[in-house]
């Protein structure tokens, strides 16, 4: 019948521009896709993940719905494991520190080198230029789409029990740290007794002292109240900082139109471009707003003269040298190149 010649047009054109094109059809499309992040609002890293998602609604007309699941509770509060969930799809999409997943990525290992980068421009050096690229490469074989670089931040050391300004006075102190090998590596080297804990039982092992110190970039210092778990002092040292990564499962992401994906990287890159600057703002020379409220909570804040911070470069060389065969001495090398030329 004509109607159902008309029926049957009127489907044929609802579904044959989607197969031409090859591209997905909304049908493909999740009602909801799992953003995982180890930090929520107030955090900086919170606040970018909020902002992916709340900037792929709008440019994707609603199409794509993300939710975030901070606390790494995608994965039961284990970070180191999130980069598999990712792989396997448990994850669809994450902003995560490249510390958290550099136990599956040994080249993510790179960042926490201690004392490879001297400043933020340093580490813009290696994200945005070709050592960025390269990682990006190589994560693109791993299962994941990289779309972004943004910011943790450098992690400065806090502990109970009194100032460090020299190697020295991190002697025997009970310091937490998370994800690599790497870090428990660095800080026997300088006569600390490291501990590996998720930032999940980090917060009880302060405050009930279980240990003496953390470190972790002052934005976290202060939206996690650390000064109120006993952390009174706190030295900036600078001795690494740890990029987040804005990324999606790759059978997500091919599931997706090409307009949407679009829609998903611009979102990505503005959301990375905001939290770097959030991650940044008041521990500048130009702006020590936060550094001056930290104070004010009775932190004891040390800051390292260059001779003070060469003492703790130098216990820590040869960590420095063990991982540099295992991230790869071609990599360290360009980035070693990328710093210098900065
Ligand atoms: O656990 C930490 O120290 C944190 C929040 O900085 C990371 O996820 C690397």
């Amino acid at each position: 019948s004509l109607k159902a010649l008309l029926a049957g047009i009127a489907l044929a054109a609802l579904t044959v521009p989607a197969v031409l094109a090859g591209s997905a059809t909304a049908a493909d499309y999740k009602a909801e896709y799992k953003l995982s992040t180890v930090l929520g609002k107030p955090f900086p890293w919170g606040i970018g993940g909020d902002r992916w998602a709340e900037l792929v609604k709008e440019k994707t007309n609603g199409r794509i719905n993300i939710k975030m699941y901070p606390g790494t509770s995608l994965v039961n509060g284990d970070q180191t494991k999130e980069f598999t969930a990712l792989r396997q799809g448990t994850i669809d999409m994450a902003v995560g520190s490249t510390i958290n997943w550099s136990p599956q990525v040994k080249e993510l290992n790179l960042f926490s080198l201690p004392f490879l980068m001297p400043d933020h421009k340093a580490l813009d050096a290696l994200t945005k230029g070709e050592v960025g690229k390269k990682l990006f490469d190589l994560l693109a074989t791993k299962d994941v789409v990289p779309l972004a670089w943004g910011e943790n931040g450098f992690r400065e050391i806090s502990n109970s029990k009194h100032p460090i300004r020299t190697p020295a006075d991190l002697k025997g102190l009970k310091i937490r740290v998370v994800g690599s090998p790497l870090y428990l590596d660095t800080f026997s080297a300088l006569g600390a007794n490291p501990t590996q804990m998720s930032w999940a039982d980090a917060q009880p092992a302060l405050s009930t002292g279980a240990v003496d110190g953390q470190e972790n970039p002052l934005t976290i210092f202060v939206a996690a109240k650390l000064a109120t778990l006993g952390q009174k002092n706190l030295t900036l040292w600078g001795y690494v900082a740890d990029p987040l990564i804005f990324v999606v499962n790759k059978e997500v992401w091919a599931s997706w139109s090409k307009e949407d994906q679009e829609a998903v990287r611009a979102a990505a890159v503005q959301a990375a471009a905001e939290e770097v600057a959030l991650s940044r703002k008041g521990i500048t020379a130009e702006d020590d707003s936060l550094l001056k409220d930290i104070a004010a909570q009775g932190v004891e804040v040390v800051r390292l003269t260059p001779d003070q911070q060469k003492a703790f470069q130098t216990a820590t060389q040869p960590v420095f040298d063990k991982w540099t065969k295992q991230i790869g001495p071609d990599l360290v090398k360009a980035a070693q190149t990328a710093i210098a030329e900065r």
